[in-house]
């Protein structure tokens, strides 16, 4: 179902399947919209929107905090949706996805409340910033982490006053609709988050090219973005881009290994290696790759695929026979070795098992190009100037994870990096106050903290003569 003020069907009347990728069963039927259901929802919001941004800022603060009580209270029912709908282990649902999600609305809310408004005195008066809500907001999100991602836009977009269009992928449809129907409980006014539910080209495209729409924040892949980035450029909207990434671990002789070893099998593989910044290239120096990889091999035995639906279960299903095709696909093109996995479970479900090869070569496409599955390459370097050199060498920028116990060494590599985020020993360790996002074709534009608050408002100066 679409939400526009309530659970409504598309206006054509037309449905999809919704599909669990583990079993192949039909989860239910969802709306297949098309442009006149955007519009029914754009209007919806623009007509939202004048009551929702004059709203006190503690009353919109309030509504979010509410929320986030709510869904943590319902946190086991939004996990195994998350899980059937994506395929996903459910433990990594519950630990994860909705956990952040809870995170991401308690966030902003107190992280708008206590932004100071910045005055500037100079000589005759004083200026003063000031932050305008946007208008109607745009979120197309995508199907990896459906709930963490939607929230991550909307939860900024809602405190600074703006009215929201939501277009959450196709094939992870249910927790957008449900946590429209949670707000509205935990007392957001009816209209000012619409979600409409189809096909990228029949209800995302439609949305980015919508007049009265001022902002679009699209997460998915970089092919996508530039349609998306193209079709906004025209009505001249912020726009906000997080892309794809090809992010490199790169495992310096001196690291821990204790700690590099299930690190990078993690930095590779969580969520089946479905996370814009999964580790997918393994970078190790020359003296100790053959040794990091026997101990790679080994941690990854534990890295078996199994039912998603079991508290245990590390690596669930991809999220389609489809896009496994395009992941075993790569693997099957490549010249390289393969160590472990590369090949196609019997059985039903999109199920791949975690992949390591090497002897690739840096111009390969399961080099250069976004797999978005469990498969990971392998190479190695001896110097400091290599290491960075292929870590570039990619059109990607988004993150990278570097593996060392020398301090300077660390920094130094992570300043060379072209990638927007460095994680050193260590991965994924999110701190909602800080930039997020690529460089170079993972994307345009920041978010994060007061990075999210730029762009859900615009920023104004207002100078007053004293
Ligand atoms: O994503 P799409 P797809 C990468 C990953 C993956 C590839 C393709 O490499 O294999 O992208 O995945 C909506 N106008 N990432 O095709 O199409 C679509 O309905 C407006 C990385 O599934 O980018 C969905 O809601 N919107 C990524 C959203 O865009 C359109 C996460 C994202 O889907 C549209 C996912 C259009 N013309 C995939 N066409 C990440 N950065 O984490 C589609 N959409």
């Amino acid at each position: 179902m679409n939400w526009i003020r309530g659970a409504v069907p598309s206006i054509y009347g037309d449905t999809m399947d919704n599909v669990n990728p583990a079993t192949g069963a039909v989860i239910c039927k969802i709306a297949k919209s098309k442009r006149a259901d955007v519009n029914a929802a754009v209007q919806s919001a623009h007509d939202a929107f004048p009551a929702w941004a004059e709203t006190p800022l503690a009353a919109r603060c309030t509504i979010l905090r509410n929320a986030a009580a709510l869904l943590e209270s319902r946190l086991d029912e939004f996990a195994r949706m998350e899980s059937e709908d994506s395929g996903k282990p459910i433990n990594t649902a519950s630990t994860i996805d909705i956990p952040r999600a809870v995170a991401n609305f308690r966030f902003f809310a107190d992280f708008a409340e206590q932004e100071e408004p910045a005055t500037h005195p100079m000589e005759g008066g004083v200026n003063t910033t000031h932050r305008k809500p946007v208008g109607v907001v745009g979120l197309i999100t995508p199907w990896n982490l459906p709930l963490y991602l939607l929230s991550w836009k909307l939860a900024p977009a809602l405190v600074m006053g703006n009215t929201v269009v939501a277009k959450p992928s196709e094939l992870t449809p249910r927790t957008a609709t449900a946590i429209a129907a949670l707000l509205e409980e935990a007392g957001l006014p009816p209209g000012v988050l619409n979600v409409v539910q189809g096909l990228g080209p029949d209800v995302g495209a439609p949305l980015t090219e919508h007049p009265d729409v001022q902002a679009i924040s699209f997460t998915g892949g970089t092919a996508t973005g530039k349609l998306v980035a193209a079709a906004a450029a025209p009505g001249f909207k912020k726009l906000s881009l997080e892309l794809g990434g090809k992010n490199p671990a790169i495992v310096f002789a001196d690291a821990d290994l204790d700690v590099a070893v299930p690190g990078v099998a993690r930095a590779a593989f969580t969520n089946q290696g479905q996370v814009c910044l999964c580790s997918s290239r393994i970078l190790v120096e020359e003296s100790i790759y053959h040794a990091f990889q026997e101990r790679l091999i080994e941690e990854l035995a534990s890295w078996q695929c199994g039912d998603p639906a079991l508290a245990d279960t590390k690596l669930g299903s991809l999220i389609s026979l489809d896009h496994r095709k395009k992941v075993h696909g790569y693997v099957t093109r490549s010249k390289g070795t393969i160590h472990t996995g590369g090949e196609v479970p019997e059985g039903p479900g999109a199920f791949y098992p975690v992949t390591l090869i090497d002897n690739v070569e840096q111009s390969d496409a399961i080099v250069q190009e976004e797999v978005f599955g469990p498969v990971a390459t392998m190479q190695h370097f001896d110097t400091e100037a290599e290491a960075t050199g292929l870590a570039n060498g990619v059109p990607y920028g988004l993150a990278a994870t570097v593996w060392t116990s020398d301090a300077e060494k660390a920094m130094r590599v992570s300043k060379a990096l072209d990638t927007g985020m460095v994680w050193i020993n260590d991965w994924l360790k999110r701190d909602l106050r800080v930039p997020f996002g690529g460089m170079k074709q993972s994307g345009v534009g920041r978010e994060g903290g007061k990075h999210s608050l730029d762009f859900y408002s615009e920023v104004r100066n207002i100078y007053e003569a004293t």
